[in-house]
């Protein structure tokens, strides 16, 4: 998929006001200086695309790696990878989102509880961030949830119907939810990793860990 995308497909066709601060120049990278052509921010333009060309029932799963002009630290990049997920048919609800997240959850985390939280996102409404409950067993798990037990993973919501629209399918008939996870930052806490830059190095004595994995 293409990383070098066009404004309509990474923000315009996704809700994103002109005047949105992710659009600003400290916020994506442009090419050229141009005021169009950008590198990714999110594979939202994947679906986009996807919406375009067919009509529902669609689901669809789009990895990638995507780019925010961010400060580098331990725990943020400015390139990483998301996993994007979007399903569009005829009677999809917020509870077919969350039954979606909570087999995801278990199967990713062994998870046994998860709750949504009211979030925001230009392209869902309503929104949501998705906490799972991992308990207060371990060291680790107090010192990851601040105490909590629950930990934020993703974020969620039913596709707005101005998307929609702008993609061409019928807001009237169709519903969807969508949600997006950023890798990086889940593997961090899955395989207890705690520099984020270690992704980008290329030291094989970091990767061959994952080796089989
Ligand atoms: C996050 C949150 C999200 C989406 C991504 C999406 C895509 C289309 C339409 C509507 Cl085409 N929504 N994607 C929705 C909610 C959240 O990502 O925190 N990602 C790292």
């Amino acid at each position: 998929e293409r990383e070098i995308e066009d404004d309509w497909h990474n923000f315009t066709a996704l809700g994103t006001p002109e005047d949105h601060p992710a659009r600003d120049m400290q916020d994506t990278f442009y090419i050229q200086n141009s005021l169009t052509t950008l590198l990714r921010t999110h594979t939202s333009p994947v679906q986009v695309r996807t919406m375009q060309e067919k009509q529902p029932p669609i689901r669809i799963i789009a990895p990638g790696r995507v780019y925010r002009n961010e400060t580098i630290s331990s725990r943020s990049h400015c390139q990483f990878h998301q996993i994007e997920g979007l399903y569009v048919a005829e009677n999809v609800s917020f509870a077919d989102l969350r039954q979606t997240l909570y087999y995801f959850a278990h199967e990713m985390f062994g998870a046994t509880k998860i709750r949504l939280r009211p979030s925001y996102f230009p392209f869902t409404e309503p929104s949501a961030e998705m906490d799972v409950y991992l308990g207060l067993e371990t060291e680790r798990d107090v010192r990851l949830t601040k105490g909590t037990g629950w930990l934020e993973v993703l974020g969620c919501g039913m596709v707005d119907p101005v998307v929609l629209e702008h993609c061409g399918i019928d807001s009237e008939r169709y519903t969807g939810f969508a949600f997006g996870i950023g890798i990086e930052r889940i593997s961090l806490f899955k395989y207890q990793i705690d520099d984020i830059r270690l992704f980008f190095e290329n030291d094989t004595r970091f990767l061959k860990q994952f080796a089989g994995a």
